[in-house]
């Protein structure tokens, strides 16, 4: 209650001060050309758009306010003031009582309101004088500023005015997500990519609201996570990577910078590490946790299924506890993620028995347990999460054991997938994935999963082929933009005609992020206005 009244209050101070500059004729009436705010090109679609033609002007007498009860609005307030200034070069200030000359405000409102459903939902209500955005949270605000960066033109208006000014078309957005975890997955076990790789990845896909990244941080060619109480893991097992490269591996302080800079964008950090399969790594490294019999070697080839834990022996878990325990002590996200795929030299009894293990271990430290679809055959509980990449079949068990799923078809939803024949990058034993296959499918019914056991859609980007930012770029854009609105938007508004052009006008982002994105000839990409242009023809 005492929030609220201190909410309105600020709302109707700003109202004043607006009132007051207009009536002292500082304000110049701005005509602006018709708008509509239901057609801007928004990515992922929002739940509800109401335009009412008008425009909002943002210019250098704009400024922030947020609730000041919560000290994290103050914080999403100033992203937008950095994001506001690296896209307009504008410098608008954020809660400040001697700003200067305000003629428009942006007002991030913690709000009570019973229409906002959920932590992520907001409500954006734009008018000619002024932006007021309404979460419940922080998080839902920090959803409901990116829908207003993608609302402010790339190119300022100059004509409108003495000075710049970017038009905001005005009206009313009600969003919320269809899904609460929509994510997508970066390989740096058999490649390696760099802190500020990993970073610029974040910071791409916290712009369509994806809140989620796994990390698959352990396979046969290297491990990328330091443990303290194993420091061979990293020295010998991180040393590699495929097709004979250098390696390397995050420390923990390297992992925190990382879970840090994904939380300050609202996104959760999900790490991998995955066995009993997938582990020669780490078998190398120790050889006492080896159990398939042979002397492991440094492995930088690309065959799957050729190595497992010793599923039987106690240094095992003792080694696994460690390895829990030291990951989940850095990782403020709910979930551990076991991996658990293509385990194809462990006997089926012992990886029942592994899997059921280690999800105790895992849940002694707090997580729940996340595992790729083969988990559910072990007898796990139904808090634990399969994440659906291969086999329907285990999935829908998943779903019949009461667990919650993760969507990720490989025929659908793997950023590895080629685009085609042509691709420079990426496999193609799932199915070639053109930017249409990508988008044109429905997780809600994709394999008879019922809704209520879909935790939400990921796409994971698995690194054989991909070595390094441009490539990764080239696999996961536009790809990756399309799985954001399959996750986030409902069935109803998402229509490849209509995604299709609000997925062209992408370009001068991307472009201005320096985004390699594959030109796919599917979309008639909108012109930049940056010099460096990324369309190759090929
Ligand atoms: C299958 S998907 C794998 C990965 C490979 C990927 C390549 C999954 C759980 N296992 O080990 O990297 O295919 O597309």
């Amino acid at each position: 209650m005492i929030k609220s009244i201190l909410s309105k209050s600020l709302v109707l101070l700003f109202g004043m001060t607006l009132f007051y500059a207009c009536q002292k004729g500082k304000m110049k009436e701005i005509i602006f050309p018709s708008t509509d705010l239901s057609s801007e090109n928004l990515i992922p679609k929002p739940l509800k758009i109401i335009p009412t033609h008008n425009a909002f002007g943002l210019d250098h007498t704009t400024a922030i306010y947020t609730s000041q009860t919560d000290k994290s609005f103050e914080e999403v307030g100033s992203f937008l003031a950095d994001k506001i200034k690296s896209k307009t070069n504008l410098r608008l200030a954020v809660n400040k009582t001697d700003a200067g000359q305000v003629n428009r405000m942006i007002f991030i409102n913690q709000s009570d309101s019973e229409e906002l459903e959920g932590p992520e939902a907001y409500q954006l209500y734009i008018s000619k004088d002024s932006i007021i955005l309404n979460a419940k949270t922080s998080e839902g605000a920090f959803r409901g500023v990116q829908t207003l960066r993608q609302l402010i033109p790339e190119t300022s208006n100059d004509t409108l005015a003495e000075m710049p000014l970017w038009p905001i078309a005005t009206g009313k957005i009600l969003d919320k997500p269809n899904f609460e975890y929509r994510g997508s997955m970066l390989d740096v076990a058999r490649h390696f990519f760099s802190v500020d790789d990993v970073k610029k990845y974040i910071d791409l896909l916290a712009y369509y609201k994806i809140n989620a990244l796994h990390l698959h941080l352990t396979d046969d060619q290297g491990w990328r996570i330091e443990i303290k109480s194993w420091p061979k893991l990293t020295e010998v097992g991180g040393s590699t990577e495929v097709g004979g490269e250098a390696g390397g591996f995050f420390t923990q302080e390297d992992y925190k910078d990382i879970v840090a800079y994904a939380q300050q964008r609202y996104m959760i950090i999900i790490p991998e590490i995955d066995m009993p399969g997938h582990t020669n790594a780490a078998s190398v490294s120790y050889p006492i946790l080896n159990g398939n019999g042979k002397t492991p070697k440094l492995y930088e080839g690309t065959a799957v299924g050729f190595s497992t834990f010793d599923t039987r022996k106690d240094t095992v878990y003792a080694f696994i506890d460690d390895v829990v325990r030291e990951i989940s002590a850095i990782t403020p996200g709910p979930y551990f993620h076991i991996g658990g795929d293509e385990s194809h030299v462990t006997k089926k009894n012992d990886y029942i028995f592994f899997v059921n293990k280690v999800e105790k271990i895992v849940q002694k430290y707090g997580k729940r347990m996340i595992g790729w679809d083969e988990v559910a055959q072990a007898d796990i509980d139904n808090s634990s999460i399969a994440q659906f990449w291969d086999s329907e079949k285990n999935a829908i068990e998943a779903s019949r054991k009461g667990m919650k799923v993760i969507i990720s078809p490989a025929k659908k939803a793997y950023l590895d997938m080629q685009y085609d024949t042509l691709s420079k990058h990426g496999l193609h034993w799932a199915a070639y994935i053109p930017v249409d296959t990508a988008y044109v499918w429905s997780p809600e019914s994709y394999a008879g999963i019922p809704k209520e056991n879909i935790l939400g859609v990921e796409a994971p980007l698995w690194s054989e082929t991909i070595s390094n930012i441009d490539e990764l770029e080239y696999l996961a854009f536009p790809r990756v933009i399309g799985y954001s609105e399959l996750s986030w938007s409902t069935e109803e508004n998402r229509n490849w005609e209509n995604f299709k052009v609000r997925l062209a006008n992408q370009a001068p982002y991307m472009d201005r992020m320096n985004v390699k994105f594959y030109p796919s000839k599917l979309i008639d990409w909108k012109e930049s206005r940056f010099t460096y242009k990324t369309i190759q023809k090929d």
